[in-house]
């Protein structure tokens, strides 16, 4: 693993040889860049290792309180899972891979304790959209197109774009994905709730992170927690864990300072 020390950011290489990741770490918000332009940054076993190793690192650092997953180049976020790693594949092992990418990142980002922004920059499609899903807030830049063409290979979405996308957009518009396999452009995924905000590709980053910093000056505390609520939600557990959250919340830290500074009309330093 290579860190290399700038003057204005922390950026850690991941890996001595092949690095498909960087890390950049700016005033509270972490940027994971996915680089494998040649490839239009597609996902293969090294990417979602390195990806999950960033990920730890990330977990445990007090310095980051946002990360934003975007991908390298103009034109690609992620062109999905990389098909040639997986072409020979037989069912056990096309099984395991789908598991063990859930686990080493899809589920990983989704529960992970900060927030985490897909920047989709160009290309979403099948496991790169998968990987947009997982994070909790999406933004697009005007060029990027979004979609699952799994059936196209005669396969279905396997890191959870069957369950994820449906919550997002609902059944009908996420069955209308899937089994045409058509993409849709960054306005039309923003005007099914499949992003966020649509922006200039020049301007991304630049939004994505004032959203990160904005989020950035809250309650860690709460974030965590509601996080976790929000996933839970839909469920008894959802509420169940909602009240149990909130009740906990008024012994920790940050419900002293946010509500003193409250009541002290001054801004809260979390
Ligand atoms: N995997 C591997 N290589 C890719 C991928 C990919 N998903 N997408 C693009 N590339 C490569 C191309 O092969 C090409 O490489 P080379 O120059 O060596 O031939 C290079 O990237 C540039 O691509 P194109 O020349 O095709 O660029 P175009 O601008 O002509 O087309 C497209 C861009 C439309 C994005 C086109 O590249 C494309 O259709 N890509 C495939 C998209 C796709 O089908 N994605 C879904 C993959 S399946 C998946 O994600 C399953 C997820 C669940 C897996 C669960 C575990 C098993």
């Amino acid at each position: 693993m290579k860190r290399i020390q700038n003057q204005k950011h922390f950026l850690i290489s991941l890996m001595e040889n092949k690095t498909f990741v960087t890390l950049e770490l700016k005033e509270k918000v972490a940027v994971l860049t996915i680089d494998r332009p040649t490839a239009l940054n597609a996902l293969n076993a090294t990417t979602i290792t390195q990806l999950s190793e960033a990920l730890d690192q990330l977990s445990s650092n007090k310095d980051c309180r946002v990360v934003i997953i975007t991908g390298s180049g103009e034109k690609a976020f992620v062109a999905g899972a990389d098909i040639k790693e997986f072409s020979d594949f037989n069912s056990s092992d096309a099984q395991k891979l789908s598991v063990s990418g859930q686990e080493k990142l899809f589920s990983k980002i989704e529960n992970f304790s900060k927030p985490v922004i897909a920047a989709i920059n160009g290309f979403a499609l099948g496991g790169g959209l998968e990987l947009a899903l997982s994070c909790h807030i999406r933004y697009a830049s005007e060029n990027a197109k979004l979609g699952l063409p799994e059936v196209t290979l005669g396969l279905i979405p396997g890191y959870g774009g069957t369950q994820r996308l449906p919550k997002l957009v609902g059944k009908g518009l996420a069955n209308e994905m899937i089994f045409s396999a058509k993409m849709i452009s960054a306005q039309e995924a923003e005007k099914i709730g499949l992003v966020n905000k649509v922006t200039p590709l020049s301007d991304l980053i630049s939004q994505a992170t004032e959203l990160a910093q904005t989020i950035a000056k809250n309650s860690p505390m709460a974030i965590e927690k509601a996080i976790k609520a929000v996933n839970l939600s839909d469920t008894q557990e959802g509420y169940n864990y909602e009240s149990t959250a909130f009740g906990e919340l008024f012994e920790m830290e940050d419900k002293e300072e946010g509500v003193s500074a409250f009541l002290e009309k001054r801004k809260p330093q979390f």
